[in-house]
């Protein structure tokens, strides 16, 4: 979509006219607006409806980076978004010199999935890995095996942890302002020379995607986070956060040259570049890749058995402790065993000297300390100007805690999802200082709408202003804003598929009567509704020995799921089994529910079988209810126990999924009805697999095996 441009003091006039085949709107990221101008469906205004026209009107009263985007399901993910430049006037007394005058570029980054995002939000819910066997992430046995890290590897299950990677989604592009590669050899006409110096306005608008940015003509110089000026600063890289902004200044050091400006998604699998300047081209290098293994001996470290994070005393705050160094080799360097290559990247060297570091060292997640490579955190940015809020306003302290789990893809904010949660009430004029801890095993870029925080730093009266902010696992930060404009004002998690699985509050500042929103509470329930929406999710073998699969109907905390197991004859048997459960507690690992089971089979000469209790179990044809219970073990090994109306009691364990190798993939069942069934599992492509399987109801059996 367009780069818009506006100056302090216009009034936008935006006309939206939709016509896209499905509702929209239009959110204007860290905007200061009247409520009813903010673009969220169903808490500011009614969607748009296909063939619909909306104007959003609202006077310019700040400047700085910012962007757009749909904030409409998914949309996105597939393009709708913008960057949003607000120009200082000539006579702004915080017009910087140098700075605010230079030729710049607006840098819209985003990614791209061939999958429809729909799907993508589907399989995170599925915990499929396809997107891991993409990345070549799948962090399985053999490599674990071949790796030496077959003890680390087995820890990591027994704390029922699904390898991890510092990014969920597998991206078939990445691009700035829509292309791949991009030669910026003018601005407005004028050609690029050596002591030039070029303002890049940097958006993030990927859904999932963090992205490092470097430049390979020297040091960068910071001068803006989230549209608001910090006091410049030269680092060599920094990370930015889903949906946050950054104003660069880079240098251009010599003619004939053009400088690699490179953006490398977090998990390092794609990246984007402009280069700036003309001549040969001045690559600053691909990053290395990431090293799972020590990632997992990391989080095997901090993760306690029941789930909780433990940051072992260090206090972590603004992302100056950044866990994840174990895995850069350029920071902490190559993985054991494997020779530091030189690639001709001058500035990625200094890891080697720092194998040494011990467990104790309290900077040993530091990597300012660990190298010198500068890389930015929230600590270094100060605002230039002092931005302390009224000393007489009255203070509301909130407390947040950022929970969920991988396993079953739910996110949330103290253990409870949107559709769990009333609005939170302000009073108009009310300073929210609002503390969040990260306990979650994942990074998030928390966003509020409509007003700029302070991150309360050690900069003190020029803590520096922000619209997002984005917490670590075991981070603790600080932020608080004046809230002295009326309205329902969205707090969430800016990686879209988390936002989608309700990591989202609302603050309603005084009772905001909205013209655009004729009934707010039946609009809040819509609100709810689509932060929590089911997921299907199906697969079903086709073998030489029968058909067994299951569908599954997943929200937040229900289950509705069904298995079959349907052989070719009676002999075979064919039975149906139908759960209906309740995921309990932030990890989910326990889950109650009632069942049906319906099964048919001939035993030949009627004979009934006796299960491990003595109970005769009469299999030939039976209709039951059950009330059973399922908890995830260590090791991830799922036990089912479960009593039937007819005082029939059975206790299964099962394990699905255990990654042998890159595609392979076994599992197991035994219950006490003395069945059991192991399988292997070769996946092919991300809906086919070839599967193996023993099963002692129907014997051996290969076949396909097909995933939806
Ligand atoms: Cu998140």
């Amino acid at each position: 979509m367009p780069t818009l441009e506006f100056t302090e003091g216009d009034t936008a006039e935006i006309v939206l006219h939709n016509q896209l085949k499905e509702s929209t709107s239009l959110h204007w990221h860290g905007l200061f607006l009247p409520n009813k101008e903010d673009g969220v469906p169903f808490l500011t205004q009614m969607p748009i409806e296909p063939g619909e026209t909306f104007t959003y009107r609202f006077p310019i009263i700040q400047t700085g980076t910012h962007w757009y985007h749909s904030h409409s399901g998914l949309q996105e993910q597939i393009g709708m978004y913008g960057s949003f430049i607000m120009h200082k006037r000539a006579d702004d007394k915080t017009f910087r010199k140098g700075i605010d005058d230079l030729p710049e570029i607006p840098i819209m980054l985003s990614e791209w999935t061939n999958l429809k995002p729909e799907n993508v939000h589907r399989m995170l819910h599925n915990a499929s890995d396809w997107f891991a066997i993409q990345k070549g992430a799948t962090q399985s046995y053999a490599e674990a095996i071949r790796t030496g890290n077959f003890k680390t590897k087995l820890k990591n299950e027994w704390k029922r942890m699904m390898a991890m990677d510092v990014s969920d989604v597998y991206y078939d592009k990445v691009l700035m302002n829509g292309n791949h590669l991009t030669d910026l050899k003018s601005i407005d006409g004028k050609p690029l020379k050596a002591g030039d110096k070029v303002r890049l306005r940097i958006s993030n608008g990927g859904a999932s995607s963090y992205f490092w940015l470097r430049y390979a003509g020297g040091k960068m110089t910071v001068v803006a986070s989230d549209g608001n000026d910090v006091e410049p600063i030269d680092v060599d890289r920094l990370i930015i956060a889903v949906s946050e902004t950054y104003d660069v200044v880079v240098t251009i050091p010599e003619d004939g040259k053009a400088y690699e400006f490179m953006a490398t998604t977090e998990d390092r699998t794609q990246s984007t570049s402009y280069f700036i300047g003309s001549g040969t081209k001045q690559y600053v290098g691909e990053m290395p890749r990431l090293k799972y293994f020590e990632g997992m001996k990391m989080m095997n470290d901090m993760m306690k058995m029941n789930g909780d994070l433990d940051d072992m005393g260090m206090n972590m705050s603004l992302n100056q402790m950044d866990m994840n160094v174990v895995m850069y080799p350029e920071i902490t360097g190559e993985e054991k065993g494997k020779k530091a290559k030189d690639n001709g990247q001058p500035m990625e060297h200094h890891g080697e000297n720092h194998k040494m570091n011990t467990d104790e060292d309290p900077n040993r997640y530091n990597a300012n300390a660990l190298s010198n490579i500068v890389t930015l955190n929230y600590a270094m940015l100060k605002s230039p100007h002092n931005t302390t809020l009224p000393k007489d306003a009255p203070v509301k302290e909130l407390k947040f805690t950022l929970t969920g789990n991988m396993n079953r893809y739910v996110w949330s904010m103290d253990n409870k999802v949107l559709a769990e949660s009333d609005k939170i009430p302000v009073k108009k004029g009310e300073i929210l200082r609002i503390t969040i801890h990260n306990n979650s095993m994942m990074r998030h870029p928390i966003h509020l709408h409509g007003f700029d925080f302070r991150v309360l730093n050690e900069h003190g009266e020029n803590a520096p202003m922000k619209n997002i902010i984005d917490i670590m696992p075991m981070e603790t930060d600080t932020i608080e804003f004046l809230a002295n404009t009326e309205g329902d004002w969205f707090f969430h998690c800016h990686i879209l598929y988390h936002m989608m699985a309700g990591m989202n509050r609302v603050f309603a500042v005084d009772d905001y009567k909205n013209p655009e929103l004729p009934n707010k509470e039946k609009a809040y329930k819509m609100l709810q509704r689509e932060s929590n929406m089911p997921h299907l999710m199906a697969q079903s073998d086709f073998a030489i020995n029968g058909i067994d699969g299951e569908a599954m109907l997943m929200n937040a905390r229900y289950s509705l799921g069904t298995e079959w197991r349907l052989g070719y004859n009676d002999m075979h048997g064919y039975e149906v089994e139908t759960h209906l459960g309740r995921y309990i507690g932030k990890m989910q690992w326990l889950m109650p529910f009632i069942g049906f089971d319906w099964r048919y089979r001939k035993m030949g000469m009627d004979e009934h079988e006796q299960n491990l209790f003595g109970q005769v179990n009469k299999k030939d044809n039976r209709a039951a209810v059950s009330l059973g219970v399922m908890y995830t073990l260590p090791m991830l090994v799922n036990v089912q126990a479960e009593v039937y109306h007819d005082g029939i009691f059975r206790v299964s364990l099962m394990r699905e999924d255990i990654p042998i190798s890159r595609r392979l993939r076994a599992g197991f069942m035994v219950n006490t009805d003395l069945e059991y069934m192991a399988d292997l599992r070769y996946i092919l492509t991300r809906h086919i697999g070839i599967r193996t399987h023993y099963d002692s109801d129907m014997g051996f059996g290969v076949g396909l095996s097909l995933i939806y």
